[in-house]
């Protein structure tokens, strides 16, 4: 018997089990693969690697952590990450509560006794007066359905599901499918072992240059001196981290000084060109101007015109609108004489073939290998896959199928004491996620504790109350430039037959704190706490 099972033992899944233990809270944590890690665990082709700095994207909860462990770049590699993961399970004795190959598939509310009853796919059964669902908004891996697929003779890998054993690509003809984040981390890698690479892509991103390095000491050593500031500083930015953002508006500088921004921004590389100026994702002007910026680089880079024209991102999409992309040595990539661009806006894949890849022009590419870089059923795809039920058998896929719902993010109406960490409707893919996995846990931890204390049976998120946050979250994206490009999974847009709703939050992570606080303040604000005795509202 255990009071919380944690769906996950990803980022944050570890800090959950972390937190409600030191309360003495009996938490069991459920993860469906044989390791822990969650994204760090499946993601790892060649080139992955963080887009936050090492230091900033870490655990704040224990100082001897902190100053114990050494970063040894600027963005951690998926294997480090993965190690420093690992690292913490054994340090804080959190293996013995973890356990491995237990796909959860389903998760249902009894009325009778206010408990979950969790189940897994091999039969197992737990019973939980909480459960916290920790499965991860990018983690539901996705395959397109193109005709041909399983026809295929050679070998074919997803990104996000790469063999633990890694996968050998020399003397191979390589065919990747996809160009966002995991496509422009993983194609200069592939190119330098290929015989030759085909990089099928669809729509072209902005991939800023990563400008990733070995750890600075003297910044390790800042970072050391004063780790409390800077993680209280992350949480009052809007991103959660401590990237710097200018606070001025393109427009309050002349185009000479956007122009140098610009240009500063690319030297600091990876996302810091998104907080170049405070309106780049609200004045279309300011944004067609620095991604004009970001086109005239591709030109300078790539030697073959018409590789260049084909690599440019197209002007309706505004930069950012599609998570701009952070890369080492992307765009030079296609310099090589071993990589060549097919630009399925041209002709799209038509089939896969036994022998490789047909484009709609007649084309055929023979290929060894397939790596689909192809994303994921982002945002609400890992919920989802599992079936659960609230209040009078309330299916959550039911509940959703036309977008998510939730109070803050943090709860849905319907599932009392089911609380999901880091989902939509939260600041998560905008922010550091591991600041933001620990603000949910934090809330979460303190709130399961004021359940105890006060003899409180169970809390459920009030309807009006997430009418109004989901509100909210669809009226501030209306307000920037995502409203006008669609065409990203922050929409959905990448999932077939997924309805067409933003899902994030972007209103800030400082924003978001600010409004967690708030409700505790009031009272737990927009929730229903109830106990056999008594019901308040
Ligand atoms: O997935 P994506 P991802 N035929 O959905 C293409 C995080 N992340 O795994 O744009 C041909 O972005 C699709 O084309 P289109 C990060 O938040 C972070 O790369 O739909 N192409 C697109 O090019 C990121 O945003 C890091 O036209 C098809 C690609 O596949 C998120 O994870 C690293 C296709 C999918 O791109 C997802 O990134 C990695 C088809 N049928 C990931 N179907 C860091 O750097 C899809 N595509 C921290």
């Amino acid at each position: 018997m255990v009071d919380a099972v944690v769906v996950g033992a990803g980022l944050a899944g570890v800090s959950a089990l972390y937190h409600l233990r030191r309360q003495g809270i009996r938490v069991l944590v459920l993860e469906a693969s044989d390791g822990i890690g969650g994204t760090w665990y499946h993601n790892r082709y060649p080139g992955a690697r963080c887009d936050i700095e090492s230091l900033d994207y870490s655990y704040s909860f224990s100082e001897e952590l902190q100053q114990d462990w050494h970063w040894s770049e600027r963005y951690a590699s998926q294997q480090e990450i993965l190690a420093y993961v690992q690292h913490v399970v054994d340090r804080f004795d959190l293996r013995k509560d973890i356990e491995l190959n237990a796909r959860v598939v389903s998760a249902v509310f009894d009325e009778t006794d206010g408990r979950w009853a969790v189940r897994t796919e091999n039969g197992q059964q737990f019973s939980a007066k909480y459960c916290l669902l920790a499965t991860g908004v990018l983690s539901a891996a996705q395959v397109p359905q193109i005709r041909g697929t399983e026809s295929f003779q050679g070998r074919s890998y997803h990104t996000a599901d790469w063999p633990t054993e890694g996968v050998d690509l020399s003397g191979d003809r390589v065919g990747v499918i996809g160009t966002g984040s995991s496509g422009t981390q993983l194609i200069p890698l592939v190119a330098e072992q290929a015989a030759h690479l085909y990089v099928f892509q669809r729509t072209p991103n902005f991939v800023m240059p990563a400008q990733n390095r070995p750890m600075d000491p003297d910044l390790e050593r800042h970072w050391k001196e004063h780790y409390p500031e800077l993680r209280k500083k992350a949480r009052a930015t809007r991103n959660g981290h401590n990237q710097i953002s200018n606070p001025l508006r393109g427009k309050d500088v002349s185009p000479e000084e956007r122009r140098a921004e610009f240009e500063r921004r690319w030297e600091l590389g990876g996302l810091y060109m998104m907080r170049a100026f405070a309106d780049i994702l609200t004045d279309p002007e300011v944004n067609a101007e620095a991604g004009d910026f970001a086109r005239e680089k591709i030109r300078q880079i790539v030697d073959d015109p018409a590789t260049a024209e084909a690599l440019m991102p197209p002007r309706e999409l505004a930069l950012g609108t599609k998570r701009l992309c952070s890369g080492t040595n992307y765009y030079e990539t296609y310099n090589r004489d071993n990589v060549t661009l097919v630009n399925l806006r041209e002709a799209p894949i038509e089939a896969v073939t036994p022998t490789g890849i047909r484009t709609a022009d007649g084309s055929e590419y023979e290929l060894d290998v397939i790596v689909y870089a192809t994303g994921f059923d982002a945002m609400t795809g890992s919920f989802l896959r599992i079936d659960v039920r609230g209040r009078g058998g309330l299916s959550l896929r039911e509940k959703w199928q036309h977008g998510p719902r939730t109070y803050l993010g943090v709860m849905t109406h319907g599932f009392p004491n089911l609380f999901i960490l880091a989902g939509p409707q939260t600041p998560s893919v905008f922010s550091n996620m591991v600041n933001q996995a620990e603000i949910h846990v934090e809330w979460v931890n303190e709130c399961i504790a004021h359940l105890e204390k006060n003899e409180i049976d169970t809390i459920e998120a009030n309807e009006d109350a997430e009418n109004a946050w989901v509100d909210h979250v669809n009226e501030l994206a209306s307000r920037t430039l995502y409203a006008q490009s669609r065409n990203s999974w922050f929409w959905g847009a990448n999932t077939p037959g997924k309805p067409r709703v933003f899902m994030p939050y972007v209103g800030g992570i400082d924003r978001y704190l600010q409004k967690l606080g708030e409700v505790v303040a009031h009272g737990y604000e927009g929730f229903t706490l109830r106990s056999r005795q008594l019901a308040r509202a």
